[in-house]
């Protein structure tokens, strides 16, 4: 049948990203989860390696099986389904959290201020992700920081400028914490902070930010995706809540394929 043909096509592989991604990890337990994934594996590459494999597999009408996640850019230019996963093992919709080190609100209070409000929508994310297709994102970003004057108003009321202070802000190389963190960044600018950004790996992100090397990050998604890190660093960072929900890890198939569920995989 389908399933087995598809199954036996992608030679009992799923197309991935960064091996340090939360969604490897979960899609790891997934395997573990499944009796019908006996045998599966997982390629892990890069990001760009996954979206290439993708749009090869696309232009050729060739099964492919991959680990992406909403939002991203894919769904806008390509037919994909997103497999159910009964098991629950990618986790429901997550929100995006925003993280600090331990004192930041007395060392740094007008940044800390700022943090603590950031929210913003998915339609704002992708906007500037969309944007990021064409220009860089630091143009994107700063595009976008100028036609929203009113929400950047809501997140820094009450805060005031500072005299060349440093910020450090720890983000994941993905791009929907590349538009959150390079919004921020502009935004700490703004208000005359030095900030600097880096993109780690999830699990050095939150070790950044818990031994005090970074100020805060933008980037941790929860509760599924960062959850064991959350876990094990917690106590040791603080937890400022949700800059953004509805996001969510998925294992997709361009839409041509006869596959509903992760369940229909064959060993
Ligand atoms: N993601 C996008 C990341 C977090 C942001 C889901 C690919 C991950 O899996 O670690």
């Amino acid at each position: 049948d389908e399933a087995e043909n598809a199954s036996e096509a992608v030679e009992y592989t799923f197309t991935g990203i960064e091996a340090g991604s939360g969604i490897t990890e979960l899609t790891l337990g997934m395997i573990e989860d499944y009796d019908n994934l006996e045998g599966w594996e997982i390629n892990k590459s890069s990001t760009a390696g996954m979206i290439t494999a993708l749009d090869r597999a696309i232009e050729n009408e060739e099964p492919i099986i991959a680990t992406a996640w909403s939002p991203h850019y894919i769904f806008a230019e390509h037919d994909l389904k997103i497999l159910d996963d009964p098991k629950n093992s990618l986790g429901e919709e997550e929100t995006i959290k925003t993280i600090a080190r331990q004192g930041l609100e007395e060392d740094k209070p007008n940044a800390y201020k700022i943090l603590d409000r950031f929210n913003w929508d998915i339609e704002d994310m992708q906007e500037v992700m969309l944007d990021a297709q064409e220009i860089p994102f630091e143009e994107a970003a700063q595009n976008w920081v100028d036609d929203n004057g009113d929400k950047i108003a809501e997140w820094t009321e009450g805060s005031e400028e500072v005299d060349g202070e440093s910020f450090h802000l720890i983000s994941t190389p993905w791009d929907t914490e590349r538009a959150s963190s390079n919004v921020m960044a502009i935004v700490l600018q703004d208000l005359g902070y030095e900030v600097d950004l880096t993109n780690v790996d999830p699990v050095v992100m939150f070790q950044a930010i818990s031994e005090d090397e970074g100020d805060a990050s933008l980037s941790p998604w929860l509760p599924t995706s960062f959850g064991a890190y959350y876990e094990k660093f917690e106590g040791q960072f603080e937890d400022l809540g949700p800059n953004m929900s509805g996001v969510a890890n998925t294992i997709i198939v361009p839409a041509y394929m006869d596959i509903d569920s992760v369940e229909d995989l064959k060993p």
